[in-house]
């Protein structure tokens, strides 16, 4: 990318395993080898970690480029690997989640029970008419109904499509209709911000447009009323009373396990489609070495929504393919106070905590001295995943969260490669504050040029993948053509990720944000990335957004907004010296070149539900345009209060 931008790559703090950890990690630095020498033959020991019905004939059929099979002619049940072969090996009274509502409700669900609650609603899906190949719409909050559903769908072999329970009516709409469900799975509402919050309606005024659906099951959680038409069941008259007893059929390894959508930043929603034998081959490998984990004593907890693929593969399939212990949490972390997250912690004794940097960055702004209340004793390991962590919050994770101690693993996938990619081996590597250090064994993540060359050590450009991986989407549903034309048309041969990266003088990788975000600046390409970081590195400065903007001179400048950390004043004067000298601090960090020209303080940014930030609207707001589409943002007050504070930015 830029010459003129080193910061990254003088990053040299490096963090060992803790010595304890790497001597009993589950996975040792040799299988890095093992996966080089036999890429294929190491994707097959690790598919044997399921239990399959019948044995493939093909490891990977890779004929028809980029359409991947991968275990072909192997057929295995989804849901028989995460329940029924636990219980059956006695592991029933193990639980499977130690679930909390947000108003502090709680229940304990054993694998032998979620394994009955699941065969209840595989069975009441199956009363309704929902067969193989049919599509079942989710659109729940984080209640343990939303992992029954998926469970029984996959049990089933229905193809479930969870949409965000944050999403408007038009988008559950089109997500419905492109995948012309049959059924919708919802509930009155969830818990969010210490009140209930409706889903309901939203499922009601989005049927008017959505004649494929034949059914509508309801969860109830918030007990509030609720409009009715002779579509509805509840879901504890008609799944729980459904008889307990399901035998899984097994299913084909290509079998489509669920459709998934991701808006990226332009129009139409991509239905990303996965897959069975492969997704649940490494998203219980990935589980089981990234995070280590050790299925008798660890607690795991994801702090995702469900909604996300980040809670399909790690809340859902990976950690229950492997037996885990974990926590799922109904609500938002500053309900009904800021250390509600860490109060979870310490109540379940989590071992493994996996979150965003959106997240570590609120508890920045917050303050240290929120989680210093707490007795995070019990935590071992933890992870980051959805957005580049700046090397600052990385640090605070790990000082603050992490007593000074703990290894982070940073991991970067996307909904389209369904698992982990490049991850650092929590017992293996040594990692640097900011990296995702290096692709997981088995994987080939490679950093490309213009013209598709690996750039050197040193070097910038774009993320690819090489070569197919068991996890990778399968397609776009229903629009093969744009499947090719998004991910495999930009490089002959390689799967491109949209993601700018940088290869550091060991070889580690740095991701940079999306390419579509890069800003050209009198010539130079700077990654917002970079720049957030450097802003994040001033003591002031708890979270920070970077976008280009049109210059008439620059072509475009750097607009940045940051959100000073709880303690600091950033009002009237203050707050224009503090502008000042973060102006100086990019640019005596990154080089003058990415001085932004205009720095906004701000109370929030604008973020997607699962935490992103979406530069869009920034964009929109720095170059005085009105809002585009703002219907996937978090909060969309959010906007309103950006927007009227840039009259008089600096
Ligand atoms: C899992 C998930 C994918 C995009 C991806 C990249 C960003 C995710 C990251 C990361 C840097 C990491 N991303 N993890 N960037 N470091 N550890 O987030 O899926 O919602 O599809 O987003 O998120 O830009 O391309 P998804």
């Amino acid at each position: 990318m830029s010459e003129a931008l080193a910061n990254l790559l003088n990053e040299t703090r490096q963090f060992p395993p803790p010595a304890a950890l790497a001597a009993n990690a589950n996975v040792k630095a040799d299988a890095y080898a093992e996966a080089e020498a036999d890429r294929l033959g190491f994707w097959e020991r690790q598919a044997r970690r399921l239990t399959w019905t019948k044995e493939w004939d093909q490891v990977l059929d890779w004929s028809n480029p980029p359409f991947a099979k991968w275990f072909v002619g192997g057929q295995l049940n989804v849901a028989y690997n995460c329940l029924d072969r636990h219980v059956e090996a006695g592991l029933g009274d193990r639980v499977a989640i130690h679930w909390e509502g947000e108003p502090g409700d709680t229940r304990t669900i054993t694998y032998a029970e979620l394994h009955r609650l699941t065969c209840q609603a595989a069975n009441a899906l199956t009363d309704l008419g929902v067969v193989a190949g049919d599509r079942v719409a989710i659109y729940l909050p984080m209640v343990p109904e939303a992992a029954v559903a998926m469970l029984a769908c996959a049990r089933i072999g229905a193809t479930h499509s969870v949409v965000f329970g944050g999403f408007s009516a038009e988008s559950l709409t089109n997500r419905i209709q492109d995948a012309s469900a049959k059924v919708v799975i919802t509930a009155d509402g969830g818990f969010r911000r210490g009140k209930p919050s409706a889903l309901k309606p939203t499922v009601d005024e989005a049927l008017a447009n959505c004649p494929s659906i034949e059914h509508v099951l309801v969860v109830r959680r918030t007990g509030e009323e609720v409009a009715w038409s002779e579509k509805d069941r509840w879901w504890h008259e008609t799944v729980e009373t459904a008889s307990t007893v399901h035998t899984a059929q097994p299913f084909d390894a290509e079998h489509p396990l669920f459709i998934l959508y991701t808006s990226g930043t332009t129009a139409r929603p991509k239905g990303i489609l996965h897959t069975t034998g492969g997704y649940l081959t490494q998203t219980a490998y990935t589980t089981h070495a990234v995070f280590d984990l050790k299925p008798e004593t660890d607690v795991y907890w994801c702090t995702a929504d469900i909604g996300w693929v980040t809670g399909h593969s790690y809340i859902v399939y990976g950690p229950l393919a492997n037996g885990a212990t974990q926590v799922m949490y109904e609500g938002t972390p500053d309900t009904p106070h800021k250390g509600r997250f860490w109060e979870i912690v310490d109540r379940y004794g989590v071992t493994i905590l996996y979150t965003a940097p959106t997240l570590i960055r609120t508890m920045m702004k917050w303050g240290e001295d929120i989680p210093a209340q707490h007795d995070l004793s019990s935590l071992r390991l933890l992870g980051s995943v959805g957005e580049p962590i700046n090397p600052e919050a990385w640090i605070w994770y790990r000082q603050h969260v992490g007593r000074g101690e703990l290894p982070i693993v940073d991991t970067w996938w996307q909904t389209e490669t369904g698992a982990m990619m490049i991850s650092p081996l929590p017992g293996v590597t040594e990692a640097k504050p900011g990296s995702a250090m290096t692709p997981l064994p088995g994987i080939s993540a490679d950093v490309v040029d213009d013209q598709g060359q690996s750039v050197p050590n040193g070097g910038g450009g774009y993320l690819v993948l090489r070569e197919p991986w068991p996890s990778m989407l399968r397609t776009i549903w229903g629009d093969d053509n744009r499947f090719i034309e998004t991910y495999w048309s930009r490089f002959e041969g390689m799967y491109f990720a949209g993601d700018g990266a940088k290869r550091d003088d060991d070889g580690h990788i740095w991701l940079l944000g999306r390419v579509d975000d890069v800003m050209l600046v009198s010539g130079h390409n700077i990654s917002t990335t970079e720049v957030e970081s450097a802003l994040v590195s001033h003591p002031s400065v708890a979270e920070a957004a970077v976008v280009g903007a049109t210059d008439p001179t620059t072509g475009q400048a750097i607009v940045a907004f940051a959100i000073p950390r709880g303690t600091v004043d950033a009002s009237g004067e203050a707050g224009e010296q503090l502008i000042a000298d973060l102006r100086n601090h990019v640019a005596r960090t990154l080089g003058p070149i990415a001085k932004p020209r205009q720095i906004m303080l701000v109370p929030e940014l604008p973020k997607t539900r699962s935490g992103k930030i979406m530069r869009r609207l920034l964009r929109d707001v720095a170059e005085h345009r009105s809002l585009g589409d703002v219907t996937t943002l978090q909060d969309s007050s959010v906007m309103e209060l950006i927007s009227s504070g840039m009259g008089g930015g600096k």
